[in-house]
């Protein structure tokens, strides 16, 4: 069970990169990267730079970057430019087999999900080069907490990119980690299944991947079920999914994430955690569709937190930005160990906040929630499958 002295400080690491901040998926796409300067901008003004160290992030390089994705690919990546590969010139047909895809005109990033877009590969050595610092951070042990909200992007396979995700910085990080750690425990709590990091080390038994997600009704990416336990061998039931259904509360939520989170932790033993902070799984968010307060998901960041192991902390998806901005924000002061106040300081983006009438936790009206299709019974039978699986995790 988790150690007393929550109130206890650690040594935060915190990991910003000011070239993210003006990277654009195109009109209509709902993955805004500015959000991660929102949050940055939010942390400054709650008076936070102060209390963590902050390194100077070098983008990643493409030799890093080969440790998990294929050449191939990484190429293709680095040589697309949103002109150079729309017609029919083989450039689109090499892109469309990597899962991105050319936009044409306006409002083209309503159509797909991994659109070519200015200056991407700079943004993926940009996003990477920060998950990579902050695991090489906790590897030396000089830090016990670091974070990077500009990564978090799960979805992404060796030889491709997918939902919205190009380079996998998750994966790179937990190779990095494996270099000094002998076991790492990967947590998600983005709404949607971490596919990519499952996949990546589903052969592994130093690697246990926990999602958390929702699932049924087709929602993206369909796979995570309880009884998806990874495949046969020595990696088998060191990946661990949760899928609950639309409308889940934070009290149900902590029926799963507490009891389940402190069992792996008995049978995992891990030496480091990766937690993958996706705001989606929040009320009110443009996909998702869970009823997660700030301060519900927040308790998953400090519940992780009381085991006092290395812990890297990164973004994902969240796609109603102010609530993200607030939601990482709040959860870089539970990371130092630092009460703040839920009036939001007058700053530059303050405007960013008025639909939340300026307060940090946010509340919204019943309307604007969704119907709990959950039951004490489902919750209940989630539990007793994932803890079943548990049991069958033998090192
Ligand atoms: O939050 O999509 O449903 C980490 C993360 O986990 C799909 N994609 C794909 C699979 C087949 N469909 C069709 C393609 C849809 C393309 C356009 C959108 C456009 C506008 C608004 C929303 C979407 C959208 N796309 C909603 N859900 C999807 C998912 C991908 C979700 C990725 C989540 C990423 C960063
Ligand atoms: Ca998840
Ligand atoms: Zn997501």
């Amino acid at each position: 069970s988790p150690s007393c002295g929550d109130d206890k400080k650690r040594r935060v690491c915190y990991y910003y990169d000011p070239g993210i901040s003006t990277v654009d998926y195109g009109e209509g796409h709902v993955m805004v990267p500015h959000r991660v300067t929102m949050a940055h901008n939010l942390v400054a003004a709650y008076g936070m730079l102060g209390d963590m160290r902050r390194l100077r992030t070098a983008p990643a390089t493409a030799a890093e970057l080969a440790d998990f994705h294929d050449e191939g690919y990484l190429a293709l990546l680095q040589d697309l430019t949103p002109d150079g590969c729309g017609g029919d010139d083989g450039v689109g047909d090499m892109a469309r087999a990597r899962g991105i895809y050319a936009v044409e005109g306006k409002g083209g990033g309503r159509g797909v999900d991994n659109p070519v877009f200015d200056r991407l590969w700079d943004y993926c050595l940009r996003y990477s080069g920060g998950s990579l610092a902050a695991a090489r951070t906790l590897g030396s042990g000089t830090a016990d907490i670091a974070i990077n909200w500009s990564g978090g992007m799960h979805h992404a396979c060796r030889g491709g990119a997918r939902g919205f995700c190009y380079v996998n910085d998750i994966v790179l990080a937990i190779r990095e980690l494996l270099a000094h750690f002998r076991r790492v425990l990967y947590v998600d709590i983005d709404v949607h299944h971490g596919d990519g990091v499952q996949a990546a080390f589903e052969a592994s038994n130093r690697v246990m991947t926990v999602s958390f997600h929702q699932h049924g009704g087709g929602f993206f990416p369909g796979s995570g079920a309880v009884a998806d336990v990874g495949k046969k061998g020595p990696g088998r039931y060191c990946a661990l999914n949760v899928p609950v259904s639309v409308g889940i509360g934070d009290e149900e939520y902590h029926r799963l994430f507490e009891p389940i989170m402190a069992r792996v932790m008995e049978v995992f033993q891990p030496e480091a955690v990766v937690l993958q902070c996706g705001a989606d799984s929040l009320a009110g968010d443009r996909l998702g569709e869970l009823n997660l307060t700030t301060r519900g998901h927040a308790q998953c960041v400090s519940f992780i937190r009381s085991f006092n192991l290395p812990l890297l902390l990164l973004g994902g998806g969240g796609y109603t930005i102010n609530h993200v901005a607030s939601c990482w924000c709040n959860e870089t002061a539970v990371a130092i160990g630092k009460e703040i106040p839920n009036d939001i300081p007058k700053h530059g983006f303050d405007v960013f906040y008025k639909n939340q009438e300026y307060k940090l936790h946010y509340k919204l009206e019943t309307k604007h929630l969704h119907r709990n299709r959950n039951t004490a019974n489902s919750i209940d039978g989630i539990r007793m499958a994932a803890m079943e699986n548990l049991s069958k995790l033998k090192l």
